[in-house]
């Protein structure tokens, strides 16, 4: 089952789960426009249905951890964690080991969604979100794609508020 609470802002690690205590549903996610799902089994499989159904054309995978990033992997956890959005969705599935998702709720708190082996999550473009690891400083992830993904991540700033994704995303999840 998916894990999912509102973030507890006093504490000065990012890689404990920082629980507010205050759950955070599927109808919080969508709201958002955040999908979410999980396959127990088969995650090759599950990764060509995602495909499909999403139209992605493009995969490729990321290890993060201290073994694959060396001396660079505190400056790149730094990048992950600065909230930021893109112009087009960020789709992950876990293949293996598991990390902290933020996004930012209908009243701009952050939700942290614990991602595991199996859990897919779709943030879509224009959502202000970062990334961390957990105490384990492992995550294995599947990375889908448009073909031309644009990814390039923008701080939150007054630029990123005005822009054409950061409005279109706002308008999208009014009723
Ligand atoms: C990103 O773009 O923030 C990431 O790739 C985060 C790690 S993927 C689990
Ligand atoms: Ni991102």
């Amino acid at each position: 089952k998916m894990k999912a609470y509102f973030y507890e802002e006093s504490s000065l690690n990012p890689h404990s789960p920082n629980d507010s205590g205050e759950l955070a549903t599927l109808d919080d996610l969508r709201r958002i426009g955040v999908n979410y799902r999980h396959q127990d089994e088969d995650l090759v499989a599950f990764a060509n249905q995602i495909m499909e159904e999403f139209a992605f054309r493009e995969r490729d995978e990321v290890v993060i951890s201290r073994k694959t990033f060396g001396d660079a992997y505190d400056a790149k956890l730094a990048t992950f964690f600065e909230e930021h959005l893109h112009e087009d969705d960020e789709s992950r599935l876990i293949l293996d080991g598991e990390g902290f998702f933020d996004v930012r709720s209908a009243d701009d708190r952050w939700i942290r969604v614990l991602v595991e082996k199996g859990d897919l999550l779709v943030l879509p473009a224009g959502l202000y979100h970062r990334f961390t690891t957990t105490e384990k400083h492992y995550t294995h992830a599947m990375r889908l794609f448009l073909e031309n993904p644009k990814w390039i991540a923008l701080p939150r700033t007054a630029e990123a508020e005005k822009s054409e994704c950061r409005q279109a995303y706002l308008r999208s999840i009014q009723q």
